[in-house]
């Protein structure tokens, strides 16, 4: 039929296989191909038709390279309104992951059967998208509005079990032979006399959806959107499933539909789709590098990130080793990931069963000794150059060979750390964030020794415990950290020149940070920073530098574990609240030091906030200690929650112009000073070449 698209009779069923690797995306040559197969059926001897994919997975969305191109014929729509319209019962055959397009063309078919395995979703908002092929308009009427939005505005899969419960799909049938198992399954709906169940023909009554049910949607979601604007959108789309006929419900779909495809947000979201998938890829290693074995792992220090990183191996079922100083702290760190669990066990996601099958995989010791069967350990003590040194030269004693030993240091010299052992080629380091059970990031530090095998298994180990990995090469704060320095310096200098602490942060969080860095500064402790600062000899001597954050912790307001810092705390919700003596005091020290304030708009507070990021991120691609610069903005969406919907900040300055942003760090060099402000070589070179970071990137 074609070379993606296959159709063959099969006991007098028409069975078309669709083969298109890696995922069976709806590729034009897909959609032709099943629109061949399923007119092909009408006419020949078939009973019953079943679609069905080989590979690892049913179809798992329209081909998202094929976005931002012209379109081909044939659309998705009119594929769908064939399987729709056959005159014989067309049954999907669902394994792995019924995904997006790959879903909607399930939802148009009059059967769907399913593995137990296999999981349904419409992810398309991750894209900054909605379903665009009827997802929108045929989910409310199997699974209802609530049920709907929630899939749809969640973009989370679901699985097959729950699928049915939900009447998202008909009937789960044995994993051994799917595609045998579906051809039974329509001969036996041919002969019951079954009727061709045609979603569209269900109609959905107003009067179930509670009043005001779609205004709560719109708000709840706008309070989460962070500059994402298809959330809003999904609301009027199910509106529209509810209150329009199918036709002109899949006509408002469309239209939605067509003006997030060419969004901005949307074509920051499918950057860092791909971003996130070649930030996995080592371009000097090659794919089939040997892997390691990893089946259990040790974890130093029990502290809130040791237990963190434990919890991520026992999560999917790889055992841990927990190493602590003594019984006590071993105590208080186990205590510490039992109520972790338990939180999320009375969240409800997770079961008794499931907490009790974790908490079984994770072992204390205080013994090294007892570490000399483990294949990876990762340290996670305190930022101590020489107690790293101390462990890894124990670990080199006791671990077996071959194991490997990494270090979740945030700003040490892992090279120095690796040339305490004598196989400098097993050290490399693992950088998770805090909670590190919660954040996606993973920076995977490349010593200078490092094996290539190691360097292969740990990312492969990043994506096996859910985390997307990021390469980074050492350096002081690898790639997240080292970028953020100019961040919080200019969050508190715009502080003495004229900005409140809300007026910063809501600058910062009306572009779509989480939030603001003053409010992060209070949260993580303006101690932390103050104790950072105390060491440090390369700060020049200006007296508005930190002030702010210097003199709050002299005041004893650490931020949110004192109940101020930026801001005071509601002692019983801990909302935080502007405090008018901090913004007094702000004045009076701007006053002292002779600066004189002004108004500052909130685009000079991106400007002097992300600016130094994208210039020191410049300097990072410079140097080869990133990859790449999408690497950059995988780092700095899922470890620093940089808005996705902006695309990091090396997309985000593409987007800016290069020659822009250096015009404005050359202004502000010549205005603040050059000990801030330094365009970095790389960034002079693109902007003065009329270049941007993606295509100096493509180039290397
Ligand atoms: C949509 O459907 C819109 C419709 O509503 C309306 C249309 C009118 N297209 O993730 P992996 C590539 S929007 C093109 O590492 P896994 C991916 O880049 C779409 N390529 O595998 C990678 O390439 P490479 C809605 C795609 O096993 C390779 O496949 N659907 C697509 O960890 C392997 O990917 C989605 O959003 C695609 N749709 O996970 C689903 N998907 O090897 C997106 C993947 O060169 N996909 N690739 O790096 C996923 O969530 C995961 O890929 C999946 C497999 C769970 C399927």
């Amino acid at each position: 039929m074609s070379d993606v698209v296959s159709y063959e009779l099969v006991n007098n069923v028409a069975v078309i296989s669709v083969n298109n690797p890696p995922v069976n995306a709806l590729s034009q040559a897909v959609r032709e191909g099943i629109l061949d197969a399923v007119t092909t059926a009408q006419e020949d001897a078939s009973e019953a038709i079943v679609l069905h994919c080989e590979g690892r997975t049913f179809i798992a969305g329209a081909d998202i390279t094929e976005f931002g191109k012209p379109p081909q014929e044939p659309g998705l729509p009119s594929v769908l309104s064939a399987i729709e319209n056959s005159s014989k019962p067309v049954i999907a055959a669902i394994h792995g992951t019924a995904l997006g397009g790959g879903f909607e063309v399930a939802l148009a078919c009059h059967y769907r059967c399913v593995i137990a395995s296999a999981k349904v979703g419409l992810p398309e908002v991750k894209l900054g998208l909605l379903p665009g092929a009827g997802g929108t308009q045929r989910v409310p009427r199997i699974a209802g509005v609530k049920a709907a939005l929630d899939m749809i505005a969640s973009g989370n899969p679901i699985a097959a079990p729950r699928a049915k419960d939900m009447g998202l799909v008909d009937e789960i049938i044995s994993a051994d032979d799917l595609k045998a198992g579906a051809v039974e399954y329509g001969k036996a709906l041919v002969k019951s006399g079954a009727p061709l169940k045609r979603i569209r023909d269900i109609t959905i009554d107003p009067a179930n959806v509670e009043p005001g049910f779609f205004d709560a949607a719109r708000e709840r979601l706008a309070r989460r959107a962070r500059g994402q604007i298809a959330q809003d959108k999904i609301v009027s789309c199910i509106e529209a499933a509810v209150n329009l006929p199918m036709d002109e419900g899949l006509q408002r779909e469309r239209e939605l539909f067509r003006e997030l495809v060419t969004s901005p947000e949307s074509a920051a979201m499918r950057h860092i789709f791909f971003a996130e998938r070649l930030a996995a890829k080592i371009k000097d290693l090659p794919r089939d590098t040997p892997l390691r074995a990893v089946n259990k792992v040790a974890i130093i220090g029990g502290g809130t990130m040791g237990g963190g990183i434990a919890m991520c191996f026992a999560n999917v079922g790889i055992p841990v080793l927990m190493l602590e100083i003594d019984d006590e702290a071993l105590q208080r760190g186990m205590g510490i990931i039992e109520k972790n669990y338990k939180i999320t066990m009375l969240k409800g996601k997770m079961t008794e069963d499931q907490l009790g099958q974790r908490i079984g995989l994770i072992t204390g010791t205080t013994d090294y000794a007892d570490l000399g069967d483990v294949d990876m350990v990762i340290e996670a003590v305190f930022e101590n150059l020489e107690l790293k040194k101390e462990i890894f030269a124990k670990l080199d004693a006791v671990c077996k060979p071959g194991a490997i030993l990494a270090t979740n240091t945030s700003y040490q010299d892992v090279d120095a750390i690796a040339a305490a052992t004598g196989r400098p080629q097993d050290v490399l380091g693992m950088h998770f964030f805090s909670p590190a059970n919660v954040m996606k990031l993973l920076e995977v530090v490349r010593g200078e020794k490092t094996a290539d095998d190691v360097l292969a298994t740990t990312m492969a180990i990043g994506k096996r415990i859910n985390k997307v990995c990021a390469l980074s090469r050492v350096c002081y704060g690898f790639i997240g950290n080292r970028m953020l320095g100019g961040y919080g310096r200019e969050a508190q200098i715009l502080l003495m020149d004229g900005c409140t602490p809300s007026q910063v942060d809501s600058a910062l969080e009306k572009f779509g940070m989480a939030m603001g860095p003053l409010a992060m500064g209070d949260l993580a402790g303006l101690d932390v920073g103050y104790k950072a600062r105390q060491g440090r000899t390369d700060l020049p001597d200006d007296p508005k530098l930190y002030r702010m954050g210097t003199l709050l912790v002299e005041m004893g307001r650490y931020g949110q574990k004192t109940g101020s810092g930026f801001y005071k705390y509601d002692p019983e919700t801990r909302a935080r609240m502007a405090d008018p003596e901090v913004e007094a005091m702000i004045k009076a020290e701007a006053a002292k030091i002779g600066i004189e304030q002004r108004d500052i708009s909130d685009e000079e507070i991106l400007q002097r906030c992300f600016y130094p990021l994208i210039n020191e991120g410049a300097r990072i691609l410079e140097e080869g200690i990133a990859q790449r610069p999408s690497d950059i903005d995988v780092v700095y969406v899922f470890g620093y929650a940089f808005p996705v919907a902006k695309g990091g900040p090396m997309y985000y300055a593409d987007q800016i112009g290069l020659k822009q942003v250096y015009d404005k760090i050359c202004e502000f060099r010549d205005r603040d000073g050059e000990q801030y402000w330094q365009p970095a070589p790389l960034l002079k070179q693109l902007a003065e070449a009329g270049k941007t970071f993606a295509e100096w990137g493509s180039e290397q």
